[in-house]
Parts: C-alpha cells; sequence; structure tokens
C-alpha cells in the first residue's frame, strides 16, 4: 500500500482546484449566452458559391458576419454602396459590418456577381 507524500497531495488538491475552475468556466458561458440579446450573432456562411441564409433579418445597428467556407476567395459587396465593401476573402476568413439605417441592403460577391444575398434591416 502506498501513503500520499505531501507532495503528492499538494498536487491532488491543485489538480482538483483547477478541474473545478473549469467547470465553473464552463457552467458560466453556457448560462450567459442564450439570454445576451444585444450579442446575437448575424451570421451568414458562404458555402458552394452560395450566402446562407440567402436572406437575413436584423435590427439597425446591429452587426453581419460573413464567413467563407469556400476554397475560392469570396467578396461581399453592396449593390448600392450602404456598407464598405469587403476584401476578398480567404477561406475561413471573416467580414463584419455593421447595419446602418433600415432598409433593404443588396449584395453580391464581385468574382462571382450571380451569388447574391439581401440583409433587411428592420428598425
Ligand atoms: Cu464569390
Amino acid at each position: 500500500m502506498t501513503t500520499l507524500t505531501p507532495r503528492n497531495k499538494r498536487m491532488a488538491l491543485l489538480w482538483a482546484i483547477s478541474f473545478l475552475n473549469l467547470s465553473v468556466l464552463a457552467l458560466g458561458g453556457e448560462m450567459k449566452d442564450p439570454d445576451s440579446t444585444s450579442n446575437k450573432q448575424n451570421r451568414i456562411e458562404i458555402k458552394d458559391f452560395a450566402f446562407n441564409p440567402q436572406t437575413i433579418t436584423i435590427k439597425a445597428g446591429e452587426k453581419v458576419t460573413w464567413i467563407n467556407r469556400d476554397e475560392e476567395p469570396h467578396t461581399i459587396v453592396s449593390v448600392e454602396k450602404q456598407f464598405k465593401k469587403s476584401s476578398a476573402l480567404d477561406t475561413d476568413q471573416e467580414f463584419t459590418i455593421t447595419a446602418g439605417p433600415p432598409g433593404t441592403y443588396t449584395y453580391y460577391c464581385s468574382v462571382h456577381p450571380k451569388m447574391t444575398g439581401t440583409i433587411v434591416v428592420e428598425k
């Protein structure tokens, strides 16, 4: 039978404390997300040469983030210049805008102009 030396006891205690801390952190993260509406994520995935969702409805002042899941570069360009255009997004690269006044913002990919999407901005 082995007995715990003081050093081993200390290690066990440290391990237990760090494990508890991690659990508390994980719990806190889970509980925070659902009710923070101001941090709502408006995400549009670019995959297989399409914007998903193709139409998104948001509120004025909210952010919209695109992420490119294709191997091809894509851009996001506002038809009516309602927001600054993106640079060419590489794979897994993101682009974020903050929506201005209410209205319908249509956009397209300048590399593949058939790729279009719409942001409906509500008050
Ligand atoms: Cu494209």
